[in-house]
């Protein structure tokens, strides 16, 4: 069970097919140093392989941080242009571990998501925030730009006019504008239920469809229009294939619930 593995810097609970990641770092508001990320990586693979888990909750704890970036201690200590590049190599990696879950994955933003901790939800399919979260990122503020993918998926998320708003500034954004802009999906006076919430709406439809919809989007933000609708028609004949379909089919014109089977 994933609720028996130990981690420093971070809790990991199942509620039946719902994981709970949960950053716990409260001296450094949840700044994601290099054990932080390495204890991430494990937790994120432990829930991959998690046969009964339908979807993955990232939140943490509390409403001061989600996670405040990456650890400025240690970030000041990089050196050079090999040292800088091997260490965005490897938070984008995390990053792009979570982004690959076949299934959906929501970040519970209860206070700061900022630098790392912005790219870090930004990996997320969903983002949940309550109405106290600031959003940004301010890595130029250090002298730096974000590291863990920040620069492509806020792009991609809210567009390029928005986003090298929020990169060449670093300001931090409220939660209103981040929900106007589409930054985050929902807003609640508690993150964490609304995105369990949402986590239910989500997992009562076809884990393979779900995964489907994601690979689809993923792969074909990285090309043209063109290979994204090849890909969807792929992946569209893939989900044709599965027994799920032909019970939802089924369920619907019998008017019945679904029964999904994942297969
Ligand atoms: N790293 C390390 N420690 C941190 C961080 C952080 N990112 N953020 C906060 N802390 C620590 C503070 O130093 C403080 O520690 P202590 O009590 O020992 O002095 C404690 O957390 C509490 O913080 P504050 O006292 O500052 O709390 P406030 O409520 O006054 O302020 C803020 C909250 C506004 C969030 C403030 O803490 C802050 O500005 N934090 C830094 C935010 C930031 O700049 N984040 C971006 C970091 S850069 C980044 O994420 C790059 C990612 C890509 C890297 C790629 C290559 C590695």
């Amino acid at each position: 069970m994933l609720d028996e593995l130990e981690f420093n810097n971070l809790t990991l609970d199942q509620h039946g097919d719902l994981a709970v990641l949960t950053i716990n770092r409260p001296q450094a508001l949840n700044a994601l140093n290099g054990e932080t990320l390495i204890e991430l990586v494990e937790a994120v693979e432990a829930v991959a392989e998690a046969a009964e888990v339908a979807a993955l909750i990232i939140t943490g704890g509390g409403d001061k941080a989600f996670v405040a970036g990456a650890d400025i201690g240690e970030l000041s200590r990089l050196d050079g242009v090999y040292a800088g590049r091997e260490a965005s190599l490897g938070g984008q990696n995390v990053m792009h571990e979570i982004a690959s879950l076949p299934f959906p994955t929501i970040a519970a933003i209860g206070g700061y998501a900022l630098g790392g901790g912005l790219e870090l939800a930004l990996a997320c399919d969903v983002r949940v925030a309550s109405p106290k979260a600031r959003l940004g990122l301010p890595e130029v503020t250090l002298g730096l730009i974000p590291g863990y993918g920040g620069t492509q998926r806020l792009s991609r998320l809210i567009g390029p006019g928005r986003a090298l708003d929020m990169m060449l500034t670093g300001r931090q954004v409220g939660a209103e504008e981040a929900l106007q802009m589409g930054l985050v999906n929902y807003l609640a006076e508690n993150p964490l239920e609304k995105a369990r919430e949402v986590a239910q709406l989500m997992t009562r439809n076809a884990p393979i469809a779900l995964s489907l919809v994601k690979e689809a989007v993923r792969r074909g933000l990285a090309g043209s229009l063109e290979e994204g609708l090849e890909i969807e028609a792929d992946l569209f004949g893939m989900a044709a294939a599965t027994a799920d379909f032909k019970e939802g089919t089924a369920a619907f014109l019998a008017k019945r619930k679904a029964s999904f089977q994942g297969e």
